[in-house]
């Protein structure tokens, strides 16, 4: 087996026994123990203690392997997993099942693996580069959308950049006759235009915990996305993040400035 299919079948059984053990503080509200990193960014016991988890497993498995994620932090290396333990904390706290474990792996910079699960909806989206994208094994496929009057399009938020630019946004998404919506977990919001449950995801600036799996799982199901890890400072500085289905992406990038 070569490495990367060592390391997608290892992360697959992680990624399952870790959404598991969130779901066990999902389902235990008492257990929780939530608290606030900055306004609207929450934070949970189950965040930390999930990457505490995946960091023992990779440990374990590949000791040569670095680890990035959003709790602990991290830096390059020429074999680096990336992990969000709870995407979507702020749904987590609140007992909205839309939250999910993140995780990808680059390998010299390059993105080749991507697994997002939601276990409270028992999804499993796994993709790797040149192998395809699948949710809970079936072939994804973005939506086959033309006009942005047809199109729902998810914008994500956060108080990581001004008010301003985001609204600036959701005008011009509505102005061009589209349904808008946020779903408050970046990673999801991909993955949803890749199943075509959407047509476009944007934010104007995440990290790369949230969309180091997403940018394989999109592009290899057939959506178009940005090259988030084009400039070098992206891994812990963050960038912007564009997802379309292939009919609207012109326009979309067009009006997102991206
Ligand atoms: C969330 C991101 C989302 C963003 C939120 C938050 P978290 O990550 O997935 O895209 O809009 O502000 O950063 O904090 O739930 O891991």
């Amino acid at each position: 087996m070569t490495e990367l299919a060592l390391r997608f079948a290892a992360a697959q059984t992680i990624i399952r026994e870790l959404g598991a053990f969130a779901l066990g503080y999902f389902n235990d509200r008492d257990a929780l123990g939530i608290t606030m990193k900055g306004a609207q960014d929450w934070l949970t016991v189950a965040d930390g203690k999930v990457e505490a988890l995946f960091r023992q497993r990779i440990a374990e498995l590949f000791p040569g392997d670095g680890v990035m994620g959003e709790e602990q932090g991290g830096g390059a290396s020429d074999r680096l997993w990336i992990i969000d333990p709870i995407d979507g904390t702020a749904n987590f706290a609140h007992g909205d099942r839309q939250w999910c474990v993140s995780i990808g792996f680059l390998r010299n910079g390059v993105p080749e693996l991507g697994l997002i699960y939601a276990p409270a909806m028992d999804e499993l989206y796994l993709a790797r580069r040149g192998h395809g994208a699948t949710m809970n094994g079936k072939a994804m496929a973005p939506a086959d959308t033309t006009a942005m009057n047809r199109a729902t399009l998810e914008i994500g938020w956060s108080n990581r950049r001004p008010l301003d630019d985001y609204l600036t946004l959701v005008r011009a998404a509505y102005g061009l006759g589209a349904n808008v919506k946020r779903g408050a977990s970046g990673a999801l919001g991909i993955a949803h235009v890749a199943l075509g449950r959407t047509d476009g995801y944007v934010e104007v600036h995440i990290n790369s915990w949230d969309v180091a799996a997403g940018v394989v799982i999109a592009a290899e199901a057939g959506a178009v996305i940005n090259d988030f890890f084009a400039s070098p400072d992206a891994l812990t500085e963050g960038n912007p993040i564009l997802c379309a289905a292939p009919g609207i992406a012109a326009d979309f990038r067009a009006l997102a400035r991206i």
